[in-house]
């Protein structure tokens, strides 16, 4: 099968999580993905949270398929030659480093575009350049909360209603993702012009672009003092910023967690139950009550939204003697939009996302095979096979010998620890 993406060469200069995710998606699809590591110890998350000794932890290994590890010390003399060759041999570089790293290295987007004005060079940095934060290392919360997400997600009242971080890697994965687009967006410009450019995402502005509905929020805020959709609405009275609103639908729709038969034991015995605003008729037939169908207090979601409450614990108490599933085969028939909130040990095991390629089984060197998440995107000419990662420096000579050096210079080399 053709893999779009082949013949791009791609040098992998990223860690943790961000870049890693966005290289190894564009692997997934084809490209020749060049991991550079440092000599010794490599990316961090390959002994992070390790579950068996001395093997590659899975962080590293889920965020590392299909590509090529090379060792390579690019602070040494011989290092920067050999990051200089593939350079002017490749057509992206990938760096997620902290603020200025590259440019100490003596790799700044001038001298890489003196080395090849081909070059696609892509960054993500925490904030964007010229930011008054911009000399701020980030990880993933500390970009959630410069974000936007974490003053928007969580309870508004209560013992726990301070900014909360999401589970969701919004800051990494999500980033990684923006900078993916990037890249071939500045791929497919190289075809038009000849010329490489630099592509940068913030981790920052990334998380933004996720919230976007709640800057939404805030300027309607500003203009009506009040939000109608968030469950502080009509009872509580609103600040002069967007709250946090729960589990409350975040768009025209209201919607919230629901418990269901086994939530006192099951830590994710819920459903999800949205209301939507012109199919209010379905789900008073799914609950038994066609009085509800033409009593004004409910025909219209502004008579609903007073007592939205009351009719989420009505539904609640129809779904207390059913499971999750249960529920949600009820309520599917009825064409109503909800699902059961599952955990990762269901995911793992659900039959149709190991059909569909979501998730999948990757044999691995050391570790024996592991599960990860497959491409989430679906083609109908390509079915991305994901591959086990590297080991550490395991093409270290192949891609050596492919920028020319004879056998007796790598063995230099691996001899001197530049690679
Ligand atoms: N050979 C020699 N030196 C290397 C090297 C190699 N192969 N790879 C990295 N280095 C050096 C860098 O040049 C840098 O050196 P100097 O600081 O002396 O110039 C040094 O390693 C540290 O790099 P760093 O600043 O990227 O690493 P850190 O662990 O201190 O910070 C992180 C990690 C993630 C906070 C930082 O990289 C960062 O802010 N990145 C941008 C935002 C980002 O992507 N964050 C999300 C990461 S995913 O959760």
């Amino acid at each position: 099968m053709n893999k779009p993406l082949q013949g791009i060469r791609i040098i992998d200069f990223t860690h943790v999580q961000a870049g890693p995710a966005c290289t190894q998606m564009l692997a997934w699809f084809g490209a020749d993905v060049i991991k550079v590591e440092r000599p010794g110890s490599g990316d961090v998350t390959r002994s992070q949270l390790r579950d068996i000794p001395d093997v590659d932890a899975l962080y590293f290994t889920m965020l590392n398929s299909n590509k090529k590890s090379l060792t390579l010390d690019t602070k040494t003399q011989a290092g920067k030659e050999i990051l200089e060759k593939m350079i002017k041999t490749s057509d992206v570089m990938v760096e997620n480093f902290g603020p200025g790293a590259l440019d100490r290295m003596g790799f700044t987007w001038e001298r890489i575009q003196e080395l090849n004005p081909k070059m696609i060079l892509a960054s993500v940095k925490g904030f964007s350049d010229g930011h008054h934060y911009e000399d701020l290392k980030v990880y993933e919360n500390v970009a959630q909360c410069a974000g936007g997400a974490a003053s928007t997600t969580g309870w508004w009242k209560g013992e726990h209603s301070e900014p909360t971080i999401s589970a969701a890697a919004l800051g990494d994965s999500n980033t990684g993702m923006h900078l993916a687009i990037g890249i071939l967006t500045a791929y497919i410009g190289r075809q038009q012009t000849g010329r490489g450019q630099k592509v940068a995402v913030s981790m920052q502005d990334a998380v933004l672009n996720l919230c976007r509905v709640k800057m939404r929020d805030q300027q309607r805020l500003d203009r009506l003092g009040y939000l109608e959709e968030y469950p502080q609405y009509p009872h509580e009275a609103f600040g002069d910023v967007v709250p946090r609103g729960g589990n409350a639908g975040g768009g025209g729709q209201p919607g919230w967690i629901l418990k269901c038969k086994g939530w006192e034991t099951d830590p994710n015995a819920y459903i999800y139950f949205t209301v939507q605003g012109h199919a209010w008729a379905p789900i008073c037939d799914a609950l038994g009550k066609p009085e509800w169908k033409t009593d004004p207090n409910y025909t219209t979601p502004k008579a609903r939204q007073p007592h939205i409450m009351d009719i989420f614990a009505t539904i609640e108490d129809f779904i207390k003697d059913k499971t999750k599933y249960e529920a949600v085969d009820i309520f599917r028939k009825y064409d109503i939009p909800c699902a059961p909130v599952l955990s990762m040990k269901e995911l793992l095991n659900d039959e149709s996302l190991r059909k569909s390629g979501s998730i999948v089984e990757v044999p691995h060197k050391e570790r024996g095979s592991y599960f990860t998440v497959g491409s989430p995107i679906k083609f109908s000419d390509l079915k991305p096979e994901v591959t086990g990662s590297p080991l550490l420096g395991e093409n270290t000579d192949e891609v050596l010998e492919s920028l020319g050096y004879s056998q007796d210079q790598i063995k230099a080399l691996h001899a001197d620890k530049v690679v």
